[in-house]
């Protein structure tokens, strides 16, 4: 049985087409405690704001996972329900970028201005990034609390959220504002900062709820889908490191800040394996300083030591890697299935954004 095609901008708009109803049941948990209007009023200005407009490919993955898994697509209430778990990996999402965009002192977020910086919201975002994560727990509530997999999910959003802040708390440590020493990084702390902060909450936790939803309970299954699902999350914060120096602001939606930030970037890291002495120097001076000019400097070092080339060789190594975890897995395998990993690599190899 070959398995549904996955057609991208269709499930995208598929997808997009729950949202609406998520937004009203969100609003209807705060109409219901009597809330104010202008209340419930800046709760949907909050979920408009920050959910709809990034790429959703880990909500949409949650669907893509169960729709593999079936070997069907979904239709009706059962769509609904799969696209509501999706929606509530974009909410948890959502609540560490807000998050994230603070800490990180960022500009632009998904094309448009960070929610902190949009007048008269500032710190506000604090708690509306706070309310985020308890959406999605309301969420859950509303439509999973009669499922046997229930306690599974609330488990594995608490645990994947514990794991994505002890990521964050490793990578603004190795950050210091005042204090930069290029011979702190280290690729090892880089490897263990993006498998926490980024890979279980991106690739581990969609797939896991689609593997939940579809009625697997055998851990040894979830153990094998984390075994290839860390290994992709990790290519891709690399991109994302890669992206944040080297794209177009317009097109990535977001302007890198991670040489202004003075931080443990997986582009510095390599860098710093390749400099001449002189070269070395001018890192030393001018990473991590909140200047633009300082910025120029450290990437036209970036440049001439050749990390474009180096990037171009570990992406296509990772993508013969990550292919090699999937080939173990059975080819007619009764549980897991190969596509449920390689859609999710062909969405990310190569991206630009
Ligand atoms: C992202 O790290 C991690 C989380 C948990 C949001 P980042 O700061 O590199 O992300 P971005 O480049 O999107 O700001
Ligand atoms: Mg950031
Ligand atoms: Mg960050
Ligand atoms: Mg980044």
């Amino acid at each position: 049985m070959p398995g549904p095609r996955l057609d991208i901008a269709h499930n995208k708009k598929r997808f997009l087409g729950v949202f609406p109803m998520v937004v009203e049941e969100l609003l209807d948990t705060l109409r219901a405690e009597s809330m104010p209007d202008d209340i419930v009023e800046w709760y949907r200005r909050n979920l408009e704001y920050n959910l709809p407009g990034g790429k959703l490919n880990r909500g949409i993955s949650v669907v893509d996972t169960a729709e593999v898994l079936r070997g069907k697509l979904l239709e009706g209430d059962e769509y609904q329900k799969a696209a509501i778990l999706g929606w509530s990996v974009e909410l948890l999402q959502a609540c560490s970028l807000l998050a994230d965009d603070m800490m990180d002192a960022s500009i632009t977020r998904r094309g448009q201005p960070c929610w902190y910086r949009v007048e008269g919201v500032n710190n506000i975002a604090i708690n509306d990034a706070f309310m985020l994560e308890a959406a999605s727990y309301q969420l859950l509530k509303k439509h999973f609390r009669k499922e046997s997999y229930y306690t599974d999910l609330l488990e594995l959003f608490l645990d994947t959220t514990h794991k994505t802040e002890i990521g964050q708390l490793i990578d603004l440590v190795s950050a210091p504002e005042d204090r930069v020493d290029l011979s702190k990084f280290c690729l090892k702390r880089h490897h263990l900062t993006i498998t926490y902060k980024t890979a279980y909450y991106s690739f581990y936790l969609p797939v896991a709820l689609g593997m939940h939803f579809h009625g697997i309970t055998n851990p040894e299954q979830f153990a094998l889908a984390q075994k290839i699902l860390i290994p992709l999350g990790e290519y891709f914060q690399v991109q994302d490191d890669y992206l944040d120096c080297f794209a177009a602001p317009e097109k990535l939606g977001k302007i890198g800040t991670d040489i202004l930030d003075n931080k443990n970037s997986w582009v510095v890291n390599v860098a710093l394996q390749h400099v001449t002495p002189v070269q070395r120097k001018i890192l030393d001076e001018n990473y991590g300083r909140k200047d633009s000019e300082c910025e120029r400097r450290v990437k036209e070092v970036f440049i001439a030591v050749g990390v474009e080339a180096k990037y171009k060789a570990f992406e296509q190594a990772a993508y013969e890697k990550i292919v090699g975890l999937v080939e173990t897995i059975p080819a007619e395998g009764r549980e897991l299935r190969r596509e449920v990993f390689m859609a999710f690599l062909r969405k990310i190899f190569g991206r630009t954004m």
